[in-house]
């Protein structure tokens, strides 16, 4: 061989194996998905087309199910908004904080921008991160200190959010104006905002002064400040020009979302997207209505379906379906009547909300915490059912781990890291989790233990069953998912055990 022979030799020899260890690293590189999670509110485990609604057209969400992981047993951290999603951001259970309770809209920020949340471990790993949709955990100072018309901190970019576009609360309390970053949207400053949860501000017709005013009619409570025709729970004035449209709102959330990707597109992203729908007030916009037979809130959920098709449609465009990790959840249990008057009960028309589960929204029977939960990404995850036991307040320690990012032991006090159960790998994920609706209730594998306690059986409102009982009970879901077989007569022992192990994790302690 001379030395040109030998130099050729070298280099084809060098090309392979430069060929082969670029194949094998970019099969085995850490994998760095966009996130997009989208976490809706009050979506029942049987309000999509995929967990068996047949009324209630989803083709969207359907899709999610059929490209990636459909969970059966997985659970919101609450059955009300608030704590779930103070869980889902912190990693630690609401209820080991005080004033982590369904909030009202002029509330303070209640997480701690000194800790580590769920956004800023994705912008600790260089991801872009935006919030977009329902907060409702609390914006600056609170009462009576937080400045609607200034510079309204700390909230989202204070714990790890680069964008904010946040609806505050709910649809159906006050402020109803939209905050991009710390400012409310389209303030004029001659018209400045002023928010009070105790009394009236100016005396602006209210729902209880003027119900000849509304378009839609409380059936419980929401009788204060009239915007746009709906009377809400608090009291607000001025900020007219800022009022955010009820039938747009899904849109404006969705045009935000896609914005968002659009401009994050050739950077890794994580966009935590949070729907109004099908929360009341539901005033779906009215290229949706009479889509289906159950009035607003059947009408509201295919509008939602729409939200969630928009984003897919987004990530398709720009080439990024394949490498995104899409996740769709809900924050607690499905609810009919949550206080408006909107034919939601008249016309249920045997569609079940709940699926088999017992109870809903506030409730500690199963259908309180119990959500559906879609995982699609392509280049990783195969298409499944998984009965996994899942909570979102694994979320913080799970893309924790995804993203290789290590935090010193301790940081999420309830978080565990189930990344290969998410991913459809593993259907072993937790052996138990806390289910939280007032007081609390342990799963353990197929066994549901809710001690016996004061409360009322019903709420009043929303005619849910609570699960409040003098004395425990223990059901087997998998004998009996309906949960109308007390078992804890007959269980002495599994009773005291769970009672115990619900003791135990309950005084860990918030730290
Ligand atoms: C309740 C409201 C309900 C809803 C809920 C919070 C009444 C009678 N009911 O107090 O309409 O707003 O709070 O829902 O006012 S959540 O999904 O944000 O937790
Ligand atoms: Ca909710």
């Amino acid at each position: 061989m001379n030395t040109s022979q030998i130099c050729r030799r070298f280099l084809w020899v060098f090309g392979l194996a430069t060929v082969l260890v670029l194949g094998w690293t970019a099969r085995s590189a850490p994998p760095r998905p966009n996130v997009v999670l989208i976490y809706a509110d009050d979506v029942g485990w049987g309000d999509l087309g995929c967990y068996g609604a047949r009324t209630i057209p989803t083709p969207h969400l359907d899709r999610l199910a059929r490209e990636g992981v459909r969970f059966t047993d997985a659970h919101a951290p609450a059955a009300t908004c608030t704590p779930s999603r103070f869980a889902l951001l912190s990693g630690m259970y609401a209820w080991r904080q005080k004033g982590t309770g369904v909030l009202p809209g002029d509330a303070a920020l209640i997480l701690d921008p000194a800790k580590p949340t769920l956004a800023s471990v994705f912008q600790r790993a260089g991801y872009r991160t935006g919030v977009v949709g329902k907060w409702h955990l609390g914006l600056g100072p609170g009462p009576g200190k937080t400045d609607w018309n200034g510079e309204i901190k700390p909230g989202p970019l204070e714990l790890g959010f680069e964008h904010a576009f946040l609806m505050p609360a709910t649809g159906d309390r006050v402020p109803c104006v939209y905050v991009q970053d710390r400012r409310v949207v389209g303030l004029d400053p001659l018209d400045p905002i002023r928010v009070s949860f105790k009394e009236p501000i100016t005396n602006e017709p209210t729902g209880r002064a003027n119900p000849e005013l509304l378009k839609m009619h409380p059936s419980h409570g929401h009788d204060m400040t009239i915007v746009h025709g709906i009377s809400r729970i608090g009291y607000m004035s001025g900020g007219r020009a800022a009022r955010w449209k009820d039938e747009e709102m899904s849109d404006d959330f969705a045009r935000a979302a896609v914005k968002f990707i659009e401009r994050h597109r050739t950077q890794p992203f994580f966009l935590y997207l949070a729907p109004h729908d099908i929360h009341v007030p539901r005033v779906p916009h009215p290229r949706f209505v009479g889509k289906t037979p159950h009035g607003p809130r059947g009408d509201a959920m295919v509008e939602l379906d729409d939200c969630v098709g928009q984003v897919l449609a987004a990530l398709d465009q720009f080439g990024l379906a394949r490498d995104t990790l899409v996740l769709f959840s809900s924050d607690n249990g499905p609810v009919v009547d949550d206080g408006y008057r909107d034919d939601a009960v008249t016309r249920l028309a045997g569609h079940r909300p709940s699926g088999p589960w017992r109870g809903g929204k506030y409730s500690r029977f199963e259908a309180g915490t119990r959500v559906p939960m879609l995982v699609r990404w392509p280049a990783r995850v195969k298409p499944a059912v998984s009965d996994a036991l899942m909570c979102h307040v694994d979320f913080t320690a799970t893309f924790a781990a995804l993203l290789e990012q290590v935090l010193p032991t301790g940081t999420w006090v309830d978080a565990e890291p189930h990344l290969p159960a998410l991913l459809g790998e593993s259907r072993v994920a937790r052996d138990h989790v806390v289910e939280q609706a007032g007081g609390l209730a342990l799963r353990e594998g197929r066994w549901k233990f809710i001690p016996g306690g004061p409360g009322p059986k019903r709420n009043e409102p929303t005619d849910t069953e609570l699960g409040n009982d003098p004395s425990p009970q223990l059901y087997d879901l998998q004998s009996d998912p309906g949960e109308v077989d007390n078992l804890a007569p007959r269980n002495p022992e599994r009773v005291e055990a769970m009672r115990k192990r619900l003791e135990t994790i309950r005084n860990r302690g918030g730290g």
